[in-house]
């Protein structure tokens, strides 16, 4: 159970920096410091059922042009099913694995969801691999309001890569509801469209390297689409990357825009200047929709080129005609870590200097049943995941205590990036020394070339939490470990 002036102190103390740093609009305070109640008092007594299907199922995304691809999903529903809960609502959600390759078991990892360990979808660590033919019945009452997703987690570059993800929203985080609320999922797609096929999903240059990038970028299973939003409206966007690789330097053209929520966690609302938004990051922004015929972009301005990954066209009557002032969402509850009373931890992220990385292309043939591969490129504190892999699991990289709070400062030794996941818990975001961001939470931290993010957490759910990279590729190749807090 969460102090509730320990919480409200807090976010004063958050808004008080963010406010120093000229980012945090004062006005957006009070709506802001509305926490959200324990899921326990506003428990809805409602559970919602969900059954989903790993199987392969061609389709034809409209971002393959009409070719159907032997895509992996977990229902009929393009491009990916969305679970919607209430905040209070028990999730009971059985997973049938129907995967046509003999062996090809599965899990369902609930990203960013600080749910009981037994729940939590890492094969062997946590739960028996599903194997085809079985299924597995999951169930949990998310304590977090926010924009999540889910995916397994052994073999995920090709099980995500073939389009094995589901959206996860848990509703109840608004003082004040938006004219729309939109879910905006980004990832790229290897395929070659001339063969009808998939490309492979790992090659041993992208997996030394920055990962294999896709051949696609796509929108909600499109290229460029067009979302239409009422006009000069102010409209929730639920931005997901759920690309295996591809960090993305999102920012949006045409239209004001308020950055609410990273990784699910409600902030005050900041001005929207772009975002660093790596795999398995996410936010929620509020647009000031274009008005009546007119449109707005995202676009990914990380790369070589611009690449305009959305539109969002203004369509009916303008809706608001006020200046932009958006509502808030209510302070989240995850607990806040005791910094004076914190025990530092460092975790630095390299890779195996002693090995020259190959020229190669072809997939070093991933050990399914093991989640990992025969080739290993990537340590965290010096350490690769083994060659036994989930199976049997090397000991923990630190063990914490149930309840203490923790500051760590997460290293990048690399030059490339590395999105940084640790399962079961959320971290504030202290700083870092190399980009300025304001004071946020987040699962998912991505660490630049040489760059230290300072975070901390609540080590407040006891078990076994992967720590990793989230380029599938980087995780996969031995930059994976787990924290136990016992
Ligand atoms: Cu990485």
């Amino acid at each position: 159970m969460i102090d509730r002036r320990a919480l409200l102190a807090g976010l004063a103390a958050s808004a008080a920096l963010g406010g120093a740093a000229g980012l945090v609009r004062l006005g957006s305070a009070p709506a802001y410091a509305e926490a959200l109640a324990p899921p326990g008092e506003a428990a809805s007594g409602r559970t919602v059922n969900a059954t989903l299907v790993a199987a392969e199922r061609p389709r034809a995304l409209p971002c393959f042009g009409g070719v159907r691809l032997p895509m992996w999903t977990y229902s009929p529903s393009l491009p990916v099913p969305v679970i919607r809960l209430d905040h209070g609502d028990r999730l009971q959600a059985r997973l049938v694995n129907r995967l046509p390759r003999p062996e090809e078991h599965t899990s369902i990892h609930w990203h960013g969801i600080r749910l009981p360990n037994d729940q939590d979808g890492v094969p062997y660590l946590v739960q028996p691999p599903v194997l085809p033919g079985e299924s597995f019945d999951y169930a949990f009452t998310p304590p977090d309001t926010g924009t999540f997703f889910f995916h397994s987690h052994c073999n995920t570059t090709e099980q995500l890569g073939r389009g094995m993800v589901g959206v996860l929203i848990v509703d109840g985080d608004t003082t004040e509801p938006y004219d729309a609320d939109e879910v905006v999922l980004l990832r790229d797609w290897r395929v070659n469209l001339e063969g009808g096929a998939f490309r492979p999903m790992v090659t041993l240059r992208g997996a030394g390297r920055a990962g294999s990038y896709g051949t696609v970028r796509s929108a909600n299973g499109a290229v460029n689409p067009s979302i239409a939003l009422p006009a000069s409206a102010d409209c929730r966007l639920r931005v997901i990357n759920c690309d295996p690789t591809r960090v993305m330097d999102l920012r949006i053209e045409g239209a004001e825009a308020c950055i609410a929520a990273v990784d699910g966690v409600a902030i005050p609302p900041v001005p929207f200047d772009g975002w660093q938004t790596g795999p398995a990051m996410r936010f929620d922004l509020v647009l000031r929709s274009p008005r009546s015929g007119r449109s707005a972009s995202l676009v990914d301005v990380g790369g070589d080129e611009r690449v305009e990954l959305a539109r969002f066209a203004g369509t009916g009557p303008d809706i608001r005609a006020g200046a932009f002032d958006p509502r808030p969402l209510r302070a989240a509850r995850v607990p806040e870590p005791d910094l004076a009373a914190a025990e530092p931890l460092a975790f630095t992220f390299a890779d195996d200097s002693g090995l020259a990385l190959p020229e190669a292309t072809t997939p070093p043939g991933f050990l399914g049943a093991l989640c990992l591969s025969k080739a290993s490129f990537w340590t965290i504190n010096g350490q690769m995941w083994p060659e036994g892999g989930h199976e049997a699991p090397p000991p923990p990289l630190a063990e914490l205590t149930l309840g203490r709070s923790y500051r760590a400062a997460l290293t990048n030794r690399t030059l490339y990036d590395h999105p940084v996941h640790l399962h079961g818990h959320t971290f504030k975001v202290l700083g870092s020394d190399k980009t300025r961001l304001p004071v946020h939470y987040a699962d998912t931290v991505l660490l630049r070339p040489e760059e230290t993010v300072e975070v901390a957490f609540v080590a407040d759910n006891p078990g076994d939490w992967m720590l990793h990279c989230h380029v599938l590729e980087h995780q996969e190749t031995g930059m994976m470990a787990y924290l136990r807090v016992a």
